[in-house]
């Protein structure tokens, strides 16, 4: 399809969406799972690969000039230093040092140093011809209870870490919280306690106006469903809460905070531009029946959309079986107004897609789900949760990483797609897409991860595609700079184009890194 067509069809049907109300965003979804049928062994050989890009297609994709390369990391899962300089103790410092939490009892007390060698990360960057770095910053590091005074050594570090991308000819982005909430503020409540939702424009206000004369790409969230249902609705994240209802406060609450945060980043740097880094995977009806076209609206409004679409147009998108659960969310008059705040761009990641069925009629177990930041779903065909009534699957057609998640590179394309349609083709920038493969040094010191180097071609292939396509993508964000701590699985899994031994902390650029360095120098995939 032309550009052309492109932006026609996404204004016909994001017209549509706003005289119909958003159920019937349905009608935009990717096309039903069509289960990958094999007739002959000859269909697995490495140019049939179920989901895999054809030669061709890597071959031909272009990127537009300027286009931003870049590559993303997180402040607890790189900085270590977890009680240096006045920071204070975070959630996750609590949950790690927490017997049998994390596999191997890792903790990110150290991580990849970052704290004191970001100097030689940033030159990574810039020896692989980086032009933006997506990093976050630690509250506890800046206000160490949450409230109050800032600790003027935690401003300073990022202060200088800024100076330093830039001077690297980088573009600084800031993730102002991934994750990482002061230790004292869970033990007030945490995210299901509404007042947070200031204590954190607070926090955003102190940002900005430290670092906001010369940082202008802010995003208020890493992954806002993810830290409130895997945290207080699942409860495989700290503080490890269970229930439903619990998440649906929480999630309003950092709705709330979304809205009060871009208002004091705003207000207190003239230059910010404000987006977001939320977690999104395109979902496929398993069937073509209206239920389960109808199942995956629902995940796709619950998953993707809903701190989304209340920032665009300061309501809930149509996630729910029933009405909107007001009462549960604790939503007060006027909540949409604090809600609502249009999103300069759009960012989110891509990894794996899903599929999705209905579940309206099968026995509800109550939530359930598992370790992992991209991980989920459940034993049976048990609805996830009371309200969505959905059940989710993570095919295994594809290929899979080594933290076992499906390689499907047109998800990019359908995800990217999609959203422009819905969301009158907006700014949309690719804040991570990665793989976790264990490969290592070889004798020769270098790391041969082809399979990273395929990952990364294919789903740039289809970036490419949506880009020719009309899609308005003006950034991608590998995940991650360098191998780093992974949440729950420690170091088990190592998403990094760079490897570092955590013994020594030495990194390496791997194969995966080096061949990204030429992709960001020629915006070409075969080089
Ligand atoms: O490491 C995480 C990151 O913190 C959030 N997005 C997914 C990554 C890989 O699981």
């Amino acid at each position: 399809m032309d550009r052309r067509n492109f932006v026609k069809s996404s204004l016909v049907t994001a017209g549509g969406a706003i005289l119909a109300g958003h159920s019937r965003s349905a009608n935009a979804l990717p096309a039903p799972h069509q289960p990958f049928a094999p007739q002959s062994a000859s269909d697995y050989t490495p140019d049939h690969i179920p989901g895999a890009i054809p030669a061709s297609a890597i071959d031909s994709a272009r990127f537009p000039d300027g286009f931003l390369w870049g590559m993303a990391s997180a402040a607890y899962q790189v900085e270590g230093a977890w009680n240096i300089d006045g920071k204070g103790e975070s959630n996750w410092d609590r949950f790690t040092h927490t017997i049998g939490k994390i596999k191997g009892s890792d903790t990110g007390d150290v991580a990849c140093d970052q704290y004191h060698r970001f100097k030689e990360d940033i030159a990574i960057l810039k020896r692989l011809n980086q032009k933006s770095y997506r990093f976050s910053t630690s509250w506890a590091r800046i206000q160490p209870t949450g409230t109050g005074p800032v600790n003027q050594k935690g401003i300073d570090h990022y202060s200088r870490l800024v100076d330093a991308i830039l001077e690297a000819g980088i573009r600084p982005f800031c993730t102002i919280y991934h994750w990482d909430l002061p230790q004292a503020l869970e033990d007030r409540g945490g995210w299901p306690n509404r007042d947070l939702a200031s204590y954190y424009a607070d926090f955003c206000g102190a940002l900005a106006k430290h670092l906001g004369d010369r940082l202008t790409v802010w995003a208020p969230f890493n992954m806002p469903w993810t830290f409130t249902y895997y945290g207080y609705g699942i409860g495989v994240f700290p503080p490890q809460k269970t229930g439903f209802d619990r998440f649906l406060r929480a999630a309003h609450t950092v709705n709330l905070a979304q809205g009060m945060g871009f208002r004091a980043i705003k207000a207190a740097s003239s230059k910010a531009t404000v987006g977001s880094a939320y977690g999104m995977a395109p979902a496929y009806p398993k069937t073509n029946s209206p239920a389960d076209i109808a199942a995956a609206a629902r995940y796709h409004a619950m998953n993707n959309l809903y701190f989304l679409t209340t920032a665009m147009y300061g309501k809930y998108p149509d996630a729910f079986i029933g009405p909107v659960p007001y009462a549960a969310m604790d939503y007060r008059p006027g909540d949409d107004k604090i809600m609502k705040v249009p999103l300069d761009w759009l960012g989110f990641h891509y990894y794996t897609r899903r599929i999705v069925s209905d579940a309206t009629s099968t026995c509800v177990s109550g939530p359930s789900g598992h370790f992992g930041t991209e991980t989920e779903g459940e034993g049976g065909a048990s609805a996830r949760d009371p309200l969505t009534q959905i059940h989710v699957e993570m095919p295994t057609e594809g290929p899979l990483t080594d933290a076992g998640l499906e390689i499907w590179p047109t998800g990019m394309y359908d995800l990217v797609t999609q959203i422009s349609r819905e969301f009158h083709n907006p700014i949309i920038e690719i804040s991570e897409n990665g793989c976790s493969f264990l490969d290592s040094p070889d004798d020769t010191g270098h790391v041969p991860d082809q399979r990273r180097i395929r990952f990364h071609q294919q789903h740039l292939a289809e970036l490419a595609r949506a880009i020719r396509d009309g899609a308005r993508v003006r950034a991608y964000h590998a995940w991650s700079l360098v191998d780093n701590f992974e949440w729950a699985d420690g170091y088990t899994q190592r998403y990094g184009l760079t490897y570092v031994n955590f013994r020594t902390q030495k990194r390496t650029i791997k194969d995966s890194g080096l061949w990204y360095g030429r992709v960001a120098a020629s915006n070409h995939l075969r080089v």
